[in-house]
Formats: structure tokens, C-alpha cells, sequence
């Protein structure tokens, strides 16, 4: 089972060798940034800074910054063994004898028991800060230089849906603005900012926490794009195999937290108050997210256990340690993705395409215009709709092979012909978009084209060996003397 709590996770790393602990005093302002995103490249450990200026607490950084590590937080050997199980649930085989019923008992039963449970007491609560709240007590970190301040990078956000009470639990950035005073910077497609515009219509205070540290599966599902409505908690629940305990906020009672997390940061937005300008900010996009108006975070408590650690993270130009977990969803979700669109034989999303701007999609081509219809349903879906550009291919090609991709976009595409153009909702941090939010996306169809798609004319086979002559030439290899 994946470590409950933050503080085993980083021994389990530790007894690995995955960690090192870094002794010497360090500034969070840049410095850490510098440090993190050299040993992130080279792809090196996770790194414990024991003393950072300003604050009591320890900073851990680069904790997902490997496959490896990322599949110890999961709890898995690989990210399609996980895959492997969102399918089951997905395609539930309905038992029909007896005997089939009785064994879909225990399975049965353990799901039933995923959703979290709520406890008395948490280890996140054992000191507790309320009228003497400071956020900058906190070693958040100022990473790029001309960030506007100093943000929580690694936190998860603990909000409610104001009418039903579903959870919501989503990774976003928060800027330190005074001692009880931070920015929520939700992207208005997100479940957050979907919440928040509830509470703002009903004329409600917004309670809200965010939890650093807790479970080691936390902060991949905060991350995970599941629909609105489904609770990232029980997504959490699923992949430990353990139901997640939560805890009841000392001054937002409202909202549940981890209770095992390192530190929780209760407080309330007022839809009525005036938003607050915040960023700009070094972003996984390679360049600074413009500022902007957010809303307003008033703390309300900071709890945290017995010598917390603080977890961070820093995003820039990929690959970064958000590379992995990015990776994490690109396979775990793909049987989703197969479920809503199930031409896709298999997707990559390339690193240089910092999520959102590029996804090489694989299908078995069976009709004209099958890859337009492809492109257009991903557009439909979830937060596969704001990919910029999409490119599609036949089976064949390797889609996590950038050169064998572009291969076939070179060769197969007639720009004029095979290219989609649309326009809809485009991510929050593309700056190229004309308008923050919305914009264009471009489809490139580089499959082999189908009569009936335009002017098309006969299409050449590819060059390949026969299989016959490829292994003639195997058998034979020592006696050419190469
Ligand atoms: C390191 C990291 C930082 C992120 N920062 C933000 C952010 O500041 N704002 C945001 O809206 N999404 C951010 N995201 C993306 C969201 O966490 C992600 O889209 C998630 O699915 C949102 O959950 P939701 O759909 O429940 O809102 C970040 C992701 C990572 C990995
Ligand atoms: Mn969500």
C-alpha cells in the first residue's frame, strides 16, 4: 500500500536511496528552484533541505521527479498496472452464475469501502495556529525571478460544491499576499473555479483548505483530471487500496482534510469582496503566466503536525517532476479516453507540448474522416478538450516516437487538405491565444487518406523489408564480415 502519510513516504525513499537531505542553508527565493531543476534534468533524487532561511520547517522538493518515484506514491510496479484497473472498473463483467456472483463479493465490498472515511482526530491537527496563523511561517518558495511573490506549489485544494456537498480536490497555486492573506489561482475550467461560481451565485462564504503532505497518492489525484462531481478522494481510496481518512477543519468544520497531512491551511473566500492581482508566475509552460485577478484566500487556521515537512514543487521549462505525474495520468486515464473515444488505439502527450499543447493520437483507420471525428470527440472531453494540437495517425506508427510522428505528419499531410481548424475553450496559460481562455486548435490528420477525403490520389505503400528477407539477412550475418 502506498504510504498514508508523508513522513513515511520519505523514508521509504530514504531506505531506497532516493533521497538526499541537503544540511547547508538555502534560500527559498530562487535559489531552490536552481538546485531542484538541475537534479530534476539529470534526473536525481528527492531532495530534503533541512534549512531553509526564514522558516522552522524542512522543504522537500522533486519527490515525483522519476518514474520510479511516482510509482512508489501510486503504489504500483507501472503506471498500465494501474490502467489495468481503471479498465475493470470501467467494463464491470456482469457475474451471471452463482459461483461468479459470490466471488464479485469481496471485490464488491472493498469498493464499497473506498469512499473516505471521516475520523475524530488527525496527526494534522496536533498543533494548531488560529489568531497567530502566519503563512510565511511557511518556506513557500519564490521560483522564477520575476515571480510576484512567494506561492504554495504542492498543495491540494479541499473545496465543496455549495448544493450537493460533493468534494472537490484540486492542485492549484496560491500566492502568499500577508500573514492570513493568499490569491486561489483556480483556472475557471476547473472544478474549483466551478465551485467558487456556485457559492458567488448563491451569495455564500466559500470555505476552502489546503492540505501539504498526507497520503502519497494525494497529490497525483489532486491533479487528475476526473469529471466534476467525482470526488478525487475516492479516486485516492481506489488507488491505496485504503479508504483516505479525513478530518473535520478546526475553523471550516464544512471541509474535511487529510488527517494525516503535514500542514492544512483552512479559510474562506467572499464571492462579495473584490479579487486580488495576482502572479505573475514561472510556469510549466516555460514562460511567466501573466498576473491576473483571483480571488481572495482569508486564512482562518494553519494546523500542522509535530515538525511538519513542507512539500513543494517547482514548474518551468519540461521536463519537470509535474513531467511524471503528467505521464502518470497520460496512462492511467487512456482506457478513459478509450471509453469516450474508442478509435484511439493509444495516445502520447510529448513532453515539448507541456500537456496542453500537443497530443499524438493512434487509431485503426477504418473510414474517411475517421480522424476528424477522432480529433473533434478529444476536443469534447474533459480537459483533453483545450489540447491546441491534436495529430493523428495510423496504427503503425509509434506515437511515443516524436521523430516517427512528425515522420508521417511530413510525409502524409497536404496542409491545405488535411487540416482541421477550430475554435473553442483553450487552456488558461497558452499566451498565444488571442483571448486568455479562448481561442483556436489545430487538427493535423497525417494517417493515410481514404477516397473521399478530398482530391486524394492512390496513396504509396510504405517501404518494408519482407520478414523473409529480413531474416535471411539475420542468418546470414557473420558471413558478410560487417
Ligand atoms: C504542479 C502543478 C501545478 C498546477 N497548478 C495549477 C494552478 O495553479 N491552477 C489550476 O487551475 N490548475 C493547476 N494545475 C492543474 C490542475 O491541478 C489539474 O488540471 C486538475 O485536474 C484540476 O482538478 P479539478 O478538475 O478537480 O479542478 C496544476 C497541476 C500541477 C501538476
Ligand atoms: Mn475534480
Amino acid at each position: 500500500m502506498p504510504a498514508a502519510d508523508l513522513q513515511s513516504f520519505v523514508a521509504e525513499l530514504e531506505q531506497r536511496g532516493w533521497l538526499k537531505r541537503i544540511a547547508v542553508e538555502v534560500d527559498p527565493a530562487l535559489e531552490i528552484t536552481e538546485i531542484a531543476d538541475r537534479v530534476t534534468t539529470a534526473g536525481g533524487p528527492a531532495l530534503l533541505f533541512e534549512r531553509v532561511r526564514g522558516s522552522q520547517m524542512p522543504l522537500l522538493i522533486n519527490t515525483f521527479g522519476t518514474r520510479e518515484r511516482t510509482c512508489l506514491a501510486l503504489g504500483c510496479n507501472g503506471f498500465d498496472e494501474v490502467a489495468a484497473r481503471v479498465k475493470d472498473l470501467l467494463k464491470p463483467e456482469i457475474p451471471t452464475t452463482l459461483l461468479q456472483k459470490l466471488r464479485k463479493l469481496p471485490e464488491l465490498a472493498q469498493l464499497g469501502s473506498l469512499p473516505p472515511k471521516i475520523v475524530k482526530r488527525g496527526l494534522c491537527q496536533e498543533v494548531v495556529h488560529t489568531d497567530d496563523a502566519n503563512l510565511f511561517a511557511l518556506p513557500a518558495l519564490k521560483c522564477w525571478p520575476e515571480d510576484g511573490g512567494r506561492y504554495i506549489t504542492l498543495g491540494a485544494v479541499f473545496t465543496k460544491n455549495p448544493d450537493t456537498g460533493d468534494r472537490n480536490v484540486g492542485m492549484y497555486r496560491v500566492q502568499l499576499f500577508e500573514p492570513k492573506l493568499a490569491a486561489m489561482h483556480w483556472h475557471m475550467h476547473h472544478d474549483g473555479a466551478r465551485h467558487f461560481r456556485l457559492y458567488r451565485e448563491r451569495g455564500r462564504r466559500m470555505p476552502l483548505a489546503i492540505a501539504l503532505g498526507g497520503p502519497a497518492v494525494l497529490p497525483y489525484v489532486a491533479t487528475c483530471p476526473l469529471p466534476p462531481g467525482i470526488d478525487e478522494c475516492l479516486f485516492a481510496g481506489f488507488l491505496q487500496g485504503q479508504p483516505l481518512e479525513l478530518v473535520p477543519g478546526v475553523s471550516q468544520p464544512e471541509i474535511e482534510v487529510p488527517a494525516t497531512a503535514e500542514i492544512v491551511i483552512e479559510g474562506y473566500i467572499d464571492p462579495a469582496e473584490d479579487l486580488i492581482l495576482e502572479g505573475p508566475f514561472g510556469d510549466h509552460t516555460g514562460f511567466y503566466s501573466l498576473a491576473d485577478y483571483y480571488p481572495r484566500f482569508h486564512v482562518t487556521a494553519v494546523t500542522h503536525r509535530q515538525r511538519p515537512i513542507y512539500p513543494a514543487t517547482i514548474v518551468g521549462k519540461p521536463p519537470q517532476e509535474d513531467f511524471w505525474l503528467g505521464k502518470a495520468t497520460e496512462r492511467i486515464f487512456l482506457p478513459v479516453v478509450q471509453m469516450i473515444v474508442p478509435d484511439v488505439l493509444d495516445y502520447d502527450l510529448p513532453t515539448f507540448g507541456c500537456f496542453h499543447n500537443c497530443a499524438f493520437v493512434k487509431i485503426r483507420k477504418e473510414y474517411p474522416y475517421q480522424a476528424r471525428r477522432v480529433m473533434h470527440a478529444l476536443w469534447g472531453a474533459g480537459q483533453m478538450a483545450l489540447t491546441k494540437i491534436i495529430v493523428v495517425v495510423d496504427a503503425d506508427v509509434d506515437v511515443h516516437n516524436p521523430d516517427d510522428v512528425l515522420f508521417h505528419v511530413g510525409a502524409n499531410v497536404d496542409p491545405q487538405r488535411d487540416i482541421e481548424l477550430v475554435r473553442g475553450p483553450v487552456d488558461i496559460l497558452d499566451h498565444a491565444a488571442p483571448v486568455c481562455g479562448a481561442g483556436s486548435k489545430m487538427g493535423i490528420d497525417a494517417t493515410r487518406k481514404l477516397p473521399g477525403e478530398g482530391t486524394v490520389r492512390a496513396w504509396p505503400a510504405e517501404l518494408e523489408m519482407t520478414p523473409e528477407v529480413k531474416a535471411l539477412v539475420t542468418r546470414r550475418w557473420g558471413e558478410y564480415g560487417l
